[in-house]
């Protein structure tokens, strides 16, 4: 097979260079790596596939790797990185890179500097030794972040020296960062609130690092409005304006994570064929237009907002 995954480094390159990002979207069974693929396929555009442990879990690591290799062997002519999202600890990190993930994430952001420091060089040390590169995180997302609920208030935003202290010594090759984002999908009470000047510091002292915004859905409304007209009850879900996103993507953010608007557009589009046809109990008649969601859902981020088409 002459097809391959490849790293992010090339691609974050181009980012940099060029000023757009990267999608990185989780994939947890066939429907959304189809979904996500073709989209990026029609838009030329290079894509991260990224599986959190319990992702990984789910759909186990043997089928993951096999949906991933049919969906390069089906889309040779766009650079697709396979990425372990928020990994928890060095052997889940070692796992990913022995199975064939091309990037993986260490989420050391619940230790001390110096214990982030430490779990993140040994990461950056197996990972690099096998080709592989390496994501760490500095600073705390508000809300539900490694299964301690972060107060808005109390969230803690990357600081800027701290960042430039800690990719020169652990050696990692990109970083998330925490300037007001948060996982899921109730990301602000009020309006929506990003820390660009954190943003601007960050680069000015990290120039060629490529940056990573997590918790960055959009949590759009058209979808989550169809999940509640179809029985759902998610009410005052709220996610970070196309717009800022937009921002982001000019101003040094290579890499932009999205999970929470793929699960809202896959449910919305069950729960309309559910709501609409009760007697339909064929799988693929409400998997069809979900995986059609996902990749509209894609092609919107990647046309639209992240400027990643035609970077192939
Ligand atoms: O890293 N991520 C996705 C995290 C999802 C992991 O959840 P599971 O452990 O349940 O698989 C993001 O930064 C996405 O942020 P978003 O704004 O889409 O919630
Ligand atoms: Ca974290
Ligand atoms: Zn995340």
């Amino acid at each position: 097979m002459d097809m391959a995954l490849v790293t992010t480094t090339e691609m974050f390159k181009k980012s940099m260079e060029q000023k757009f990002a990267i999608g990185a979207f989780n994939v947890n069974n066939m429907e959304i790596i189809q979904g996500i693929v073709d989209a990026a396929a029609e838009s030329k555009s290079p894509v991260i596939l990224q599986a959190s442990s319990s992702a990984i879990k789910y759909a186990r690591i043997n089928y993951l790797m096999k949906m991933v290799e049919a969906a390069i062997e089906e889309h040779p002519d766009i650079p697709v990185a396979l990425h372990l999202d928020h990994g928890p600890d060095f052997e889940t990190c070692k796992m990913c890179v022995d199975a064939g993930f091309t990037s993986v994430m260490i989420d050391g952001s619940k230790y001390s500097f110096e214990e982030n420091v430490e779990l993140t060089k040994k990461v950056v040390d197996y990972a690099h030794a096998h080709g592989v590169v390496v994501e760490a995180e500095l600073g705390k997302l508000a809300g539900v972040e490694d299964d301690v609920n972060v107060d808005a208030k109390d969230a803690m935003y990357t600081d800027p020296d701290e960042a430039e202290e800690f990719v020169r010594r652990t050696g990692c090759d990109s970083l998330a960062i925490a300037i007001g984002t948060s996982h899921g999908a109730y990301k602000f009470k009020g309006e929506a609130k990003l820390r660009f000047d954190i943003l601007a510091k960050i680069k000015e002292k990290l120039p060629n690092t490529p940056i990573v915004l997590h918790g960055a859905s959009t949590v759009i409304p058209e979808l989550v409005n169809m999940c509640n007209e179809y029985g759902g009850n998610i009410p005052g879900a709220k996610g970070v304006p196309d717009e800022m996103l937009k921002q982001a993507s000019q101003n040094g953010v290579s890499k932009i994570n999205v999970d929470t608007d793929l699960r809202l557009a896959m449910t919305a589009q069950i729960r309309k064929v559910f709501a609409e046809e009760p007697s339909v109990f064929d799988p693929r008649k409400y998997l069809t237009p979900a995986r059609e969601a996902v990749k509209n859902t894609v092609s919107h981020k990647i046309n639209d907002v992240f400027g990643s088409c035609n970077k192939a």
